[in-house]
C-alpha cells in the first residue's frame, strides 16, 4: 500500500476545524483532526507545504517511523503547529491501518480493558445562578456522575467561548481577587445543590499564581473536589510542585503540553493525579499512548483534554484509549455540539454520565467533505484577557 493524496480540509460548523485525509492506492482512505484554535490555517499551510509532500509514496503503515522523521529528522522539534499537523497525519494512518486490518483502533492498542467510559460534562449557563440550577438538574435529567466548572467572573461571562473573533482577539476582564472569592463561593454553592455524590471538577485554565491557587484549593479541600484542573501555566515547572506540595487536593494537568518530555517532572515528580494532554497538541496517538504508559508507571491516571474545538475524531480516538488504557481515569465530554455532526459521521455520543460509541475498523469517523464545503472556514481570534490597569494576563 503506498499514500497517493493527502488533502487539508478547513471547515466551520459553529467553530473552526481542520482535518487531514490520507488516500493510498488501495482504495481505503484514513482520516485526523489537526485542529488547533485560533491557527487552523496555518496548521492546514504546514500540512500542505512541507509535509504532504513527504508522505507521498510512502507506506502508510509505518506510523512510528514516519512520526520520528517529522519528530527528530527536521532537526527543529516540536511546538503546537508542527504536533498539531503531525497528530493530523498520524490519526489518519492509524485509521488506515485499522481499516485496512478490518479491526477497531482500540484492538490495535491492546483490546478492551473496560466495557464504559466514565465522562464528565460542562455545566453551561449566563449566570452562576442559571449554572448553580442547571448543574442540580443536568445530574437529575442527564444522569451526570461528575460535572465541571471553569473559572470567570459572571462579569466576563462568555470567557471561554472559544469561537473567537475574525477581527482580532476580544479583550476580556480579568481580576484575579475577585475570581479567587467567585471560584470558592461558587464551588461551595455547586457542591449544597449537587450533594455528596456527584464528582466536581473547576478548571482553573493555568490563570492563577501559585499562591492563588493554592488560597483556592486550601478553601476547597473539605468540600471534596473530583480533581482541580491547570491550578497554575505550565511554563514554569516549580509552580506546580510548589501547589502539590501545599494543598491534598487531586490535580489534572496537561492541556498545554506539547510532548511526553513536558509531561515528565510531573508524572516522575507525581505532582499529578491525573494527566490530561491534548491528544492533538502532543502530536496524536503514537504520542498519546506513551504518555499514558509512563503515566501508568507512576500510578497516575488519564484524562484526556475533549473540548468542543476538538472534533469528533478526536473525541473517537480519545475514547478508543480509553478503553484499552489500564490507568484510564475520566474523560472530558466536549461532544454536545450538533453541526459538527453533520460534518463528521461516527463520532462518540454521551449517554447517562457514559462515552458510548458503536465500534467500526479504524477510528470509526469519517469526514462529509460536501458538508464542511457548506460551512467555509473564516479566521478567528481566541480572546485574550486584561487586568484592570490593563496589563495582559494568561487566558
Ligand atoms: C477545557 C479547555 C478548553 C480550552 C479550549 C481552548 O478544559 O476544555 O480549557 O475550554 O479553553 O480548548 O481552545
Ligand atoms: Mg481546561
Amino acid at each position: 500500500m503506498k499514500i497517493i493524496q493527502v488533502k487539508t480540509i478547513l471547515t466551520s460548523p459553529n467553530q473552526n476545524y481542520l482535518f487531514v485525509k490520507i488516500l493510498t492506492d488501495s482504495g481505503i482512505y484514513g482520516v485526523g483532526d489537526a485542529s488547533l484554535n485560533g491557527r487552523e490555517q496555518t496548521v492546514a499551510d504546514l500540512i500542505d507545504t512541507y509535509l504532504a509532500p513527504l508522505l507521498i509514496g510512502r507506506d502508510p503503515e509505518q506510523i512510528e517511523d514516519f512520526w520520528q522523521f517529522v519528530y527528530r529528522g527536521s532537526y527543529w522539534r516540536g511546538g503546537n503547529i508542527m504536533m498539531s499537523a503531525l497528530c493530523g497525519i498520524d490519526m489518519a494512518l492509524w485509521d488506515i491501518l485499522g481499516k485496512s486490518a478490518g479491526k477497531p483502533l482500540y484492538v490495535l492498542l491492546g483490546g478492551k480493558v473496560r466495557d464504559k467510559v466514565l465522562c464528565y460534562s460542562h455545566v453551561l449557563g449566563k449566570t452562576q445562578e442559571e449554572k448553580i440550577a442547571r448543574a442540580a438538574e443536568y445530574v437529575r435529567v442527564r444522569g451526570l456522575k461528575v460535572i465541571r466548572l471553569r473559572a470567570g467572573l459572571p462579569a466576563a461571562n462568555g470567557t471561554f467561548k472559544v469561537n473567537g473573533h475574525q477581527n482580532g482577539p476580544k479583550v476580556e476582564p480579568w481580576t484575579p481577587e475577585d475570581e479567587i472569592y467567585n471560584t470558592i463561593e461558587y464551588f461551595i454553592r455547586i457542591r449544597e445543590a449537587v450533594g455528596r455524590d456527584v464528582g466536581i471538577i473547576y478548571d482553573l485554565h493555568e490563570r492563577f499564581s501559585p499562591d492563588q491557587a493554592v488560597r483556592i484549593m486550601r478553601k476547597l479541600e473539605e468540600y471534596d473536589p473530583f480533581f482541580i484542573e491547570d491550578p497554575v501555566a505550565p511554563d514554569c515547572v516549580d509552580s506546580l510542585r510548589y501547589v502539590r506540595e501545599k494543598t491534598a487536593v487531586p490535580i489534572a494537568f496537561g492541556e498545554l503540553y506539547k510532548s511526553r518530555w513536558e509531561c515528565l517532572p510531573a508524572i516522575t515528580g507525581r505532582w499529578v493525579d491525573f494527566i490530561r494532554c491534548d491528544i492533538i497538541r502532543i502530536g496524536g496517538i503514537t504520542e498519546a499512548k506513551k504518555v499514558a504508559a509512563l503515566a501508568e508507571t507512576y500510578d497516575i491516571k488519564t484524562a484526556w483534554h475533549g473540548p468542543n474545538d476538538v472534533s469528533p475524531i478526536t473525541h473517537a480516538v480519545n475514547w478508543h484509549l480509553n478503553v484499552s488504557e489500564y490507568n484510564f481515569g475520566i474523560q472530558e465530554d466536549g461532544t454536545t455540539d450538533s453541526l459538527i455532526h453533520q460534518v463528521v459521521t461516527g463520532g462518540p455520543l454521551y449517554r447517562d454520565g457514559y462515552l458510548t460509541m458503536e465500534a467500526r475498523p479504524g477510528i470509526g469517523c469519517d469526514v462529509d467533505e460536501e458538508m464542511a464545503a457548506r460551512y467555509p472556514f473564516h479566521k478567528a481570534y481566541l480572546p485574550v484577557c486584561r487586568q484592570e490597569d490593563g496589563s495582559l494576563h494568561s487566558w
